[in-house]
């Protein structure tokens, strides 16, 4: 299944399923659950039929059919906009988890191939749901920073005892210069507002095929100009998804819907930053497209 979210004229928010090419909205109000996190909530406590659950809606007359390549493409179609893929209790981000990731880290630093090395991967706090973007939603590049990037990873959605889910694309959008200036300053260089995106739905662990075969393109557009494209595979991950999440509930309660984004393997080169106005468009065949452009905050 994959699963997505929309809010209607009145900003009320609605789940939404992508069944082959047809997608479906359980309107506001009128079906049992509210949101994907009602959703993958009951998945999990109580082992919910999401297929099933959204066939009943469909046969009791409470979902809209919308046009899924006009909302993936623009963001709006039939009255409605897409929105982030869950509303999460809380978003973790994973890092070097890439050799690319820790080679271009530790130049003249000398601590990220030991972190890339370690039994214990480098874990940290990287938003909360009020400073992450959905699809076409604007990220954010500080005005004091100089050099940001994308870095575009996988992510899970993780349950309170700690099973994934679901799948979806981020940004964990970072300032580089900051990170690079003093690694102490990781908390600045990661967290701010606009410095997550995510989406555009959750694929769910039964359709997502082989995790370790998904390969991320990212593609940054300056007007019709390209200035950085590149790709990486989840083949490449040093760690798997179930290792990263048991490190994160260590002594660490979480909420079911937490985001883990787990580290990117793609790099951009340090003359190739976000400019206010670039589109940045994560894509992965099983996934689909994130296309956010970047403002200055
Ligand atoms: O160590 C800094 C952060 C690394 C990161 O976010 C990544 O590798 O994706
Ligand atoms: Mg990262």
């Amino acid at each position: 299944m994959r699963l997505f979210q929309v809010l209607d004229a009145q900003g009320r928010l609605s789940p939404g399923a992508l069944t082959g090419g047809r997608a479906d909205v359980a309107t506001a109000g009128q079906a049992g659950f509210a949101s994907t996190l009602d959703l993958l909530t009951a998945v999990d406590q109580d082992g919910l039929d999401l297929a099933g659950w959204f066939d009943e809606q469909r046969k009791g007359g409470v979902t809209v059919a919308v046009d899924w390549a006009a909302l993936e493409k623009t963001g709006k179609a039939g009255g409605f906009t897409l929105a982030i893929p869950i509303v999460p209790p809380e978003v973790w981000g994973a890092g070097v988890t890439y050799r690319r990731s820790a080679d271009f880290r530790e130049e003249g630093l000398g601590i990220y191939d030991k972190i890339y090395e370690a039994p214990r991967p480098e874990l940290f706090f990287k938003a909360t749901a009020s400073r992450s973007a959905g699809p076409h939603q604007p990220v954010g590049r500080r005005k004091d920073s100089a050099f940001t990037a994308a870095e575009p990873e996988v992510c899970v959605i993780v349950s309170r005892g700690g099973a994934i889910l679901g799948y979806t694309l981020a940004n964990d959008v970072s300032a580089w210069d900051i990170e690079r200036d003093n690694p102490l300053y990781l908390p600045q260089s990661k967290v701010y507002n606009g410095c997550f995106s995510f989406g555009p739905v959750i694929v769910t662990p039964d359709e997502i095929g082989d995790p370790y075969a998904l390969v991320l393109r990212c593609r940054v557009t300056r007007g019709a100009r390209e200035v950085f494209a590149g790709e990486a595979s989840t083949a490449q991950l040093k760690r798997r998804f179930e290792e990263i999440v048991s490190w994160l509930l260590r002594s660490n309660e979480i909420r079911t819907g937490t985001v883990l984004s787990t580290g990117t393997g793609i790099i951009q080169p340090m003359d190739a930053g976000l400019e206010e106005g670039d589109v940045v468009t994560l894509s992965c065949p099983e996934i689909g497209e994130l296309a956010n452009p970047v403002e200055l905050v």
